[in-house]
């Protein structure tokens, strides 16, 4: 006999920038989003079906700035009632005084994420007894990357009968803020010079590598492709010209392939592991002082960054920028790294010239150009000492997982 699916609830998951939202929607669910998380971060409200739950995962809050992630964050929260809250264990004070306002009314369950970096000693599980019981809402703290199916159920349970987020509510402090430990990269006089070495590395690493296997594959496919040339060179003359003379189709096209693939696909590898690491947000702290007389933040960097991977899912990704940026970071995409072939044709073309030390000179220059570009796009107010809309938090660095890459 059929029976049909009960009606599905809707939950709203909302917190800050990088507090395990995602990581936690795909684990209370078991799925995959139902469209595409960019280089980790939640550009647009994603959602995750079960048979009895829909969760709508939020981009990330960002306090003193104005993105349209942030607004579309909080429009979520303005047509839903139920709201699974997150807040991150090492911030949790600054967390809980920012975002319990925004529900206050609404009903919901407050989940406390990163609480592997918090001892749970007594203390701490007493703290989080004792807010739960004055604000009457469930307070759940996990480690959201290993989620475990008791968490997991207690989590879905509570869903089931919410409580209502108190209007007026001072919890008292946790007292406790955990900072993730500084490393070479916030040095006052050296960090950023580490952080450009670190920028270049990649491209170096993914150029000598990429090239290796190409010197391999370079004379097999030509073999391979003796046989056609030969049958081609029977062809008219302006044919022939087109598909095996010096820059043929068949003749060059392959071999371009054999150049730029790997490169590109090594460089991707390894943005992926920098940005999973948390490398990417460290570097782009270390570099923000440098980038602020140009209109850009560490932000927009690594949206630039991202373009030369592919300039369509960096260009979408600038939604999470300042408002006061975004502009000057999509000409700088467009400018700089306008063409995710760019970067890995351009290396092939060095490589097989025999040159590829060009490729310092080449990022030199395309540097300077797009800063000089930026300079002269960028209003005004956001070059300013006084602009404060852009200055990032230091993220805590940790192994990167094959999945996040
Ligand atoms: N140590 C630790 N890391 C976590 C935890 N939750 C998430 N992370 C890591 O934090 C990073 C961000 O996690 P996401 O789930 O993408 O965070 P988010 O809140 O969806 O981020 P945005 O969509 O950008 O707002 C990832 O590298 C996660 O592996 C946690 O509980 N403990
Ligand atoms: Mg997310």
């Amino acid at each position: 006999m059929y029976t049909a699916p009960p009606t599905r609830r809707t939950t709203v998951i909302v917190g800050k920038e990088s507090t395990g939202k995602s990581e936690l929607a795909a684990a209370l669910t078991g799925r995959s989003p139902t469209s595409t998380n960019i280089r980790g971060s939640t550009i647009a409200c994603e959602t995750y079906q079960t048979r009895n739950d829909v969760f709508i995962d939020t981009p990330g809050i960002l306090f003193r700035t104005d993105t349209i992630t942030t607004r579309t964050a909080l429009e979520q929260l303005q047509t839903h009632d139920r709201i699974l809250l997150v807040v991150k264990a090492t911030h949790i004070d600054d967390d809980l005084a920012d975002l319990l306002p925004l529900v206050a009314g609404k009903q919901g369950v407050v989940v406390v994420t990163f609480w592997d970096k918090v001892m749970a000693s007594e203390f701490t599980q007493q703290v989080i007894g004792q807010w739960a019981q004055s604000a009457q809402v469930r307070f759940m703290p996990v480690d959201a990357r290993h989620l475990n199916s008791r968490q997991r159920q207690q989590i879905l349970a509570a869903l089931q009968t919410p409580t209502k987020f108190p209007q007026h509510w001072q919890p008292i402090s946790a007292s406790w803020r955990i900072e993730p430990a500084p490393t070479w990269l916030e040095h006052p006089r050296w960090g950023w010079l580490l952080a450009i070495l670190l920028l270049l590395l990649p491209a170096v690493i993914a150029v000598v590598m990429a090239n290796g296997v190409a010197e391999v594959l370079d004379p097999l496919v030509q073999a391979g492709l003796g046989p056609l040339v030969a049958a081609l060179s029977r062809t008219p003359l302006l044919l022939r010209e087109i598909l095996i003379g010096r820059y043929g189709l068949v003749t060059m096209g392959p071999l371009l392939f054999i150049w730029a693939v790997p490169t590109v696909i090594l460089y991707a590898l390894f943005l992926g592991g920098y940005k999973a690491s948390g490398l990417v947000e460290r570097i782009t702290v270390a570099l923000h002082p440098l980038l602020r007389p140009f209109g850009l933040s560490g932000r927009d960097l690594v949206r630039v960054i991202m373009g030369f991977g592919c300039n369509v899912p960096a260009v979408i990704s600038t939604r999470a920028c300042s408002s006061c940026s975004r502009q000057t970071c999509m000409s700088a995409i467009a400018f700089g790294s306008a063409c995710s072939y760019q970067f890995g044709a351009t290396l092939g073309v060095f490589s097989a010239a025999n040159l590829p030390g060009l490729v310092v000179p080449y990022l030199s220059y395309l540097t300077l150009t797009t800063l000089i570009y930026t300079h002269l796009v960028a209003p005004k107010a956001a070059r300013s000492l006084h602009n404060a809309l852009m200055i990032e938090q230091r993220t805590f660095l940790e192994l990167p997982r094959w999945a996040a890459i």
